[in-house]
């Protein structure tokens, strides 16, 4: 299993590195908590120390290997790292999230990584302004505000800047936003573009001395063997639903509207097996049992290393017990390996999100997504499921193949496909894609976009379509697909298929028995259920689809009943949404996005 131990240049300064995480790590921790994560993560790196001195944790030299602390260090600067709001889209989950009490789904990994790129003498700080308000006593306390964001959060982030400017405060914005919007537009005093792991160190010097340059530009994609553990005790983890650890970056397709490949490049490149093992057991040593997102931007890029992580998942898993159920994103032609899927379904996985994208061949070949062609892809989605995993699939609509009859074509292939959550969204045409340079050249750009391409009725280009046809028809498609009773047909179908009576299972070519039994209800499910009878049975429009889907649920389908009842709370979320998408026209979204399109596509 272990590999590469040729390349390990000096484990000493390995070794201090960690050494030195680990105390600040444990230092950050509040009281009783802190002493057994510094105790757990102990532990873990007493026993992972063999596998490191092997090469197997850090086959290169870090990067972000640091000098002795300065003079000015020791005057400890104190970073604030901030996370602006997202707009409530589909993708936020939050009507779902009340019933589990959570206030959003995932923490801002990007800034966990960086404040732990930072240098140890530094004083750090997070607010995630998704779970938590953002006061002026926290601006008092910084010398330098760190801001990371997606495109989407923009206008929260330049709310932000404007607040720390007004305050004389020096404000520092990274993330993939930086990709999309131009660094002057981020008014800013830094910009950081790319990853973060080949010049913070830089960075961090630059800002101590009153030297830093108004634009970094990472002119090298980092191995991910130089990204640390990820800063855990900066963050209020009861507040979000999921935890996140990312295992690798970039995608070796070739998706003419993507901008993963721009941004983290085709080369998959990996964490070490015992670089996610860390971060699990740090997650762990914090006392977090429930589900992590895999935060990958295709999984199986590389399917190879993807099957060494698996394998010692399922062993990883097998040793702590209960708990830790995974999510992640993947491509289409994960259906294509039975061994993966095997060893995914072994190691935990729940599931997966799949960029399907349209059921319209020429589609997926005019926007080179060959991967999902020549191929049914309702069997593929219907092989994946059969695994026990859940598949979300994410849907375009606007491509320029797109014919009127898309639109039912669409509704057609979600009913039969069994994806409970389909992402379907507007082409849009991000800053830095290929798509986006061709339409450019084509004379069709509008404007930037705003990032966002669910609940959104605005397009940054000129479709073939008519644009009023399209915005509508799209608006159709998600009223028809996210309608209760449909909804709660594509689940059935899902757990038939995922979840199978045990006879039927025996049958089965490809099931094998679980490898840790499921508990029925959890006390998370508990509470989610008595939300969700109260708010989708006795307040919600549709009781009658409720009622008739939560016997249902508690009958043929109770050997999956938390699976069940998790999907119904998650449609509440996107009846929500869409009836908001149908009566209010997205007039929030619209609102939020940056300069208004010519008036020929002003749709909404
Ligand atoms: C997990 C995830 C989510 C989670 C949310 C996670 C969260 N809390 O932020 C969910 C699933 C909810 C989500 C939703 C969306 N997402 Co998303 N998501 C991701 C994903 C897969 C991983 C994010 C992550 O944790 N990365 C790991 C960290 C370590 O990487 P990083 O953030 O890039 O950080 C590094 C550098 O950027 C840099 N850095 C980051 N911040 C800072 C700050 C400073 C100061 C410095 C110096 C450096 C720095 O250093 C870090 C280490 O190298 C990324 C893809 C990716 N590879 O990142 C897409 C991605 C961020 N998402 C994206 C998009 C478009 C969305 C949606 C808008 C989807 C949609 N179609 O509508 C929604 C928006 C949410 C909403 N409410 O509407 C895009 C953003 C593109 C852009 N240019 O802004 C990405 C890049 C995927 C893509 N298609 O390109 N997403
Ligand atoms: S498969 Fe997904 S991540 Fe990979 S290039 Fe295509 S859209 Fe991008």
């Amino acid at each position: 299993m272990l590999a590469g131990a040729g390349a390990l240049e000096d484990p000493k300064p390995e070794a201090t590195i960690i050494l030195r995480k680990v105390v600040s790590f444990a230092q950050f921790s509040a009281g009783q908590v802190g002493e057994s994560i510094f105790e757990g993560v102990r532990r873990l790196e007493r026993s992972r120390i063999g596998s490191r001195c092997t090469g197997e944790y850090h086959r290169a030299k870090p990067i972000h290997v640091r000098r002795p602390p300065s003079f000015l260090e020791k005057r400890l600067m104190n970073a604030l790292l901030i996370y602006p709001e997202f707009p409530e889209t589909y993708w936020s989950f939050k009507h779902a999230l009340k019933f589990v009490g959570k206030r959003a789904a995932q923490p801002p990994l990007g800034l966990m990584t960086v404040a732990a790129l930072l240098p140890c003498a530094w004083k750090k700080r997070l607010v995630d302004t998704n779970v938590e308000r953002l006061r002026d006593r926290d601006l008092a306390w910084a010398d330098v505000v760190m801001l990371s964001g997606m495109h989407i959060q923009c206008e929260s982030l330049l709310a932000i800047v404007e607040r720390c400017r007004a305050r004389g405060l020096r404000t520092v914005v990274g993330g993939p936003i930086t990709s999309s919007v131009p660094a002057a537009e981020l008014k800013a005093d830094h910009v950081v573009i790319g990853e973060a792991e080949s010049l913070i160190a830089d960075l961090a010097q630059e800002l101590e001395e009153g030297t830093a340059r108004p634009v970094y530009q990472a002119d090298e994609r980092p191995e991910m063997a130089a990204s640390p553990l990820p800063d855990l005790s900066l963050i209020k983890m009861k507040r979000y639903s999921t935890m996140t650890v990312q295992y690798s970056r970039g995608c070796p397709f070739n998706c003419e509207f993507c901008d993963i490949i721009e941004i983290y490049g085709r080369r998959p490149r990996t964490k070490a097996v015992a670089q996610v093992l860390a971060e699990l057991d740090q997650l762990r040593a914090a006392r977090w049992r429930e589900a992590v997102f895999i935060v990958d931007d295709n999984f199986i890029g590389n399917k190879a290393r993807a099957k060494e992580l698996l394998r010692a998942l399922v062993e990883w898993r097998t040793q702590i017990g209960a708990g830790f159920d995974f999510i992640t994103e993947a491509s289409l032609n994960l259906a294509d390996d039975t061994e993966l899927m095997q060893l995914m379904k072994d190691a935990g996985f729940k599931s997966v999100f799949l960029g399907i994208e349209t059921p319209d061949e020429s589609g997926l070949v005019a926007s080179n997504k060959l991967q999902n062609t020549r191929r049914s892809l309702l069997e593929s989605v219907a092989r994946i499921q059969s695994y026990g995993i859940e598949v979300m699939g994410g849907f375009i609509l606007g491509f320029d193949t797109d014919k009127e009859d898309i639109f039912d074509r669409m509704v057609e292939f979600i009913e039969k496909s069994g994806i409970p959550i389909a992402m379907v969204g507007l082409l849009q045409a991000m800053p830095g894609t290929q798509l986006f340079r061709r339409l450019r050249s084509e004379g069709r750009i509008v404007d930037a976009g705003g990032g966002n391409n669910t609940f959104c009725d605005r397009l940054n280009f000129l479709p073939r379509m008519d644009a009023a046809k399209l915005v509508e028809g799209y608006r159709e498609v998600m009223k028809r697909i996210y309608n209760c009773e449909a909804y709660y047909e594509r689940v059935k179908l899902y757990l038939n298929r995922a979840h199978p009576k045990p006879a039927k299972r025996a049958a089965g070519a490809t099931s094998r028995p679980r490898p840790q039994s499921e508990p029925w209800m959890t006390r998370s499910n508990l509470r989610a259920l008595v939300h969700s009878i109260i708010r989708q049975g006795v307040f919600g429009p549709h009781q009658w689809s409720y009622w008739k889907f939560l016997a249902e649920a508690a009958t043929r389908y109770r050997r999956c009943f938390g699976a069940a009842m998790t999907l119904a709370v998650m449609g509440y979320h996107f009846q929500v949404m869409t009836n908001r998408l149908s009566a209010e026209g997205n007039s929030r979204e619209a609102s939020a996005m940056p300069p208004s399109p010519p008036a020929q596509i002003a749709v909404s």
